[in-house]
C-alpha cells in the first residue's frame, strides 16, 4: 500500500487554549476559512473540536463548546469526505452529526458521557477510541504501566467490545493508542514501536503526534516547532501500518508521503 493511501485528519481548533493553535481559530469565520485551507492541502477528513483536552486543560461547558463548533461544522461538512467532531459529550456530538459530521472523536472512548454510545449506534456514525489513562487534568502525573503496548491494545480491546455490545457497527470504529495522553517520553515512543500490534485488533489505526510535547522532550524543540518530529512520526507509523493520520500542518505532510511513495515506487 502507498502511504498515500492513508486519510489526512486536519485539526480544526475551534478553542482559545489548545496546546499548539490556542485562540488562532476561535472565531468561526477564521476557523472555517482554516478548514478549507487544510481541505485544498490534501485532508480528507477535519477534526472539529470546541473543547482542549491538553494536560491540565479546564473542562468547557456543553452549550459553550456547542456554540464554537456547530457553525463550523456545517460550514464545512461537504468540503471533505468526512467531518469528524472531537468531543465527549453526547449533546455537543448531536448537535455536529445534526449539522452535518459523520464521525465522533470521543477521546474518553464512551467512558465520559453514558448517553455517547447509544447516540452513536442510532445515528449509525463513525467512531473514534481512543486511549486515555486518567483524564486531561490528571494524566501526566506519573503515569505507569507494565507493558504499555499490550495495555493500550487490551484497553481499546475492550472499549471496541462494549461499543459493539451498546450498538455500534465495529465496521465504523477506527482505534487510536492516544500519543500524550497519560505517557511518558518512552511510553509514546514504545506505542509508535507498537503500531502493527494494535493493527492486530482489525480496525484502522489513528494516530496524532502532531506538534506533541514528546517531541518537544526528545529534541528540545519548542511548540510551534515541532514539524521535522510530526511528519517523522507520522510516516514511520504509515509504514507501520497506521491508516489515518490527524495532524495540523496538512500541506506539509501530504508533501511527504507524496515523495516517501515516489521512491518506494522508484
Ligand atoms: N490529540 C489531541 C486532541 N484530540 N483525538 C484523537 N483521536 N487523537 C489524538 O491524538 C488527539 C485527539 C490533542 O491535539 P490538539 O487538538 O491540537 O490539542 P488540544 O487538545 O489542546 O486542543
Amino acid at each position: 500500500m502507498a502511504v498515500s493511501d492513508l486519510k489526512l485528519m486536519g485539526v480544526v481548533n475551534v478553542t482559545p487554549d489548545s496546546f499548539s493553535d490556542g485562540g488562532l481559530y476561535l472565531d468561526p469565520t477564521s476557523a472555517i476559512a482554516h478548514g478549507r485551507e487544510l481541505a485544498e492541502a490534501g485532508a480528507a477528513i477535519l477534526d472539529v473540536g470546541g473543547e482542549s483536552t491538553r494536560p491540565g486543560a479546564a473542562p468547557v461547558a456543553a452549550d459553550e463548546e456547542l456554540r464554537r463548533v456547530e457553525p463550523v461544522v456545517a460550514a464545512l461538512a461537504g468540503v471533505v469526505e468526512a467531518i469528524s467532531v472531537d468531543t465527549s459529550k453526547a449533546t455537543v456530538a448531536e448537535a455536529a452529526l445534526d449539522a452535518g459530521a459523520s464521525i465522533v472523536n470521543d477521546v474518553t472512548a464512551l467512558r465520559g458521557d453514558p448517553e455517547m454510545a447509544a447516540l452513536v449506534a442510532d445515528r449509525g456514525a463513525g467512531l473514534v477510541l481512543m486511549h486515555m489513562a486518567g483524564d486531561p487534568r490528571t494524566m501526566q502525573v506519573n503515569p505507569e504501566y507494565g507493558d504499555v503496548v499490550a495495555e493500550v491494545r487490551d484497553f481499546l480491546a475492550a472499549r471496541m467490545e462494549a461499543a459493539v455490545a451498546a450498538g455500534v457497527e465495529e465496521s465504523h470504529i477506527w482505534l487510536d493508542p492516544g500519543i500524550g495522553f497519560g505517557k511518558t517520553v518512552a511510553h509514546n515512543l514504545e506505542l509508535l514501536r507498537g503500531i502493527p500490534e494494535l493493527a492486530t485488533l482489525g480496525r484502522p489505526i489513528l494516530l496524532g503526534t502532531s506538534r506533541k510535547s514528546f517531541i518537544g522532550r526528545t529534541d528540545g524543540s519548542e511548540t510551534d516547532d515541532r514539524l521535522g518530529g510530526t511528519i517523522a512520526t507520522s510516516i514511520l507509523a504509515a509504514l507501520a501500518g497506521a491508516a489515518v493520520l490527524r495532524v495540523h500542518d496538512v500541506r506539509e505532510m501530504a508533501q511527504a508521503m507524496t515523495v516517501v511513495d515516489a521512491v518506494l515506487a522508484a
